[in-house]
């Protein structure tokens, strides 16, 4: 009898042994396959700017960064070996007054939210000022450089949807030519005097993928959310809006979605969760966020992360209105019937 067991147990072992070698797996070994719902590897964590500032700070002390061009700490989730999420990496860039980073082009995609000081990026030509709050996108392979002509130092939000493209193996990089700041090909801001008053040209028919409004505005922004909040009667959970491509209504990216929401003291947003996993950061104001039953304090400039498939809700403490900016994978799962959403 015990013989028979151990001999079974053997020729099992065997036999999947021979399955490895072959370069295959038994699906009744891979329970993941059968999963009923996601369970990401990444936890919802904050990064802090003062602590982050001050490690920047550093690195130009230190004279360090110049390998890259670009002086930027990107965010690594704690439950991950890379990137701030399954799909995205965020972290903060800093330009010192007087400096600049070459022109480049890259297949991912990238926004910045501006946090301090002021200065521009120029994408495909375009001078695109940024004050904070603005969100300025740099589309997938545009050419982009970042320039501090002022005497404040610059620091924004750079969110890339690197390791999704890295994922698919569809990762391109190219210096612009001699490395240089690329010349201006338009009026400074031309795609704001084009698409940023909710009217679009008659003869711009041509539809890309990204949105063709560079900069959304942090002035405009709040004012959209404060006459929203007006007109809903002051809403419990506070309000909601999506920057949108002005000629089709869909995300700005094709790849990331980005929103703004205002919530005044006191209150909170509707506790969700959805198949999108998101990086927000705190445009104004001060509160928490409750991810899984636990508390994350945040303030102005702070960003954090909740993954997909994660119930979180927000609070707004202190005196202001809170403005949170949020850059979600969205775009990446609606197509596909993969985007799930659920409100408490
Ligand atoms: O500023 O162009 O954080 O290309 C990572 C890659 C920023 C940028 C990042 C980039 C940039
Ligand atoms: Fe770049």
């Amino acid at each position: 009898m015990a013989t028979s067991t151990e001999k079974r147990g053997a020729l099992a072992e065997s036999y999947y042994e021979r399955v490895r070698e072959a370069h295959l797996v038994a699906l009744w070994r891979v329970p993941e396959t059968d999963a009923p719902e996601p369970a990401p590897a990444e936890s919802p964590h904050v990064w802090r700017y003062d602590e982050l500032i001050g490690l920047l700070k550093e690195a130009c002390a230190l004279d360090l960064g110049g390998e890259s061009d670009r002086r930027a700490l990107n965010a690594v989730n704690p439950g991950r070996l890379w990137g701030t999420t399954q799909s995205m990496v965020a972290g903060y860039q800093m330009v010192l007054p007087g400096e600049s980073a070459p022109a480049h082009r890259h297949t991912p995609a990238a926004i910045r939210l501006m946090l301090s000081g002021r200065g521009y990026t120029v994408v495909e030509g375009e001078a695109v000022f940024m004050e904070p709050g603005d969100l300025v996108l740099t589309p997938g392979w545009t050419w982009h450089d970042h320039r501090n002509d002022g005497d404040e130092t610059m620091v924004w939000l750079d969110g890339l949807d690197v390791p999704f493209v890295r994922g698919m193996n569809a990762q391109f990089y190219e210096d612009f030519e001699g490395k240089q700041l690329q010349p201006k090909l338009v009026p400074d801001n031309a795609s704001v005097s084009r698409f940023g008053s909710g009217v679009v040209p008659s003869d711009e028919p041509a539809v890309t993928r990204h949105s063709p409004l560079t900069k959304y505005p942090y002035g405009s922004t709040l004012a959209s959310l404060r006459r929203l909040r007006e007109v809903k009667g002051d809403p419990e959970h506070g309000v909601s809006i999506d920057f949108v491509h002005p000629l089709t209504g869909g995300p700005v990216l094709p790849t990331m979605a980005c929103a703004m929401q205002l919530l005044p003291p006191g209150r909170a947003s509707q506790a969700r969760r959805h198949t999108s996993s998101t990086v927000f950061c705190v445009t104004q104001g001060e509160g928490y966020t409750v991810v899984n039953g636990e508390r994350m304090d945040w303030k102005h400039k702070d960003f954090f992360v909740v993954p997909s498939w994660t119930w979180y809700e927000h609070h707004a403490t202190g005196t202001e209105d809170v403005t949170l900016f949020s850059m979600s994978d969205r775009p990446l799962l609606e197509p596909f019937g993969l985007y799930r959403e659920q409100v408490r």
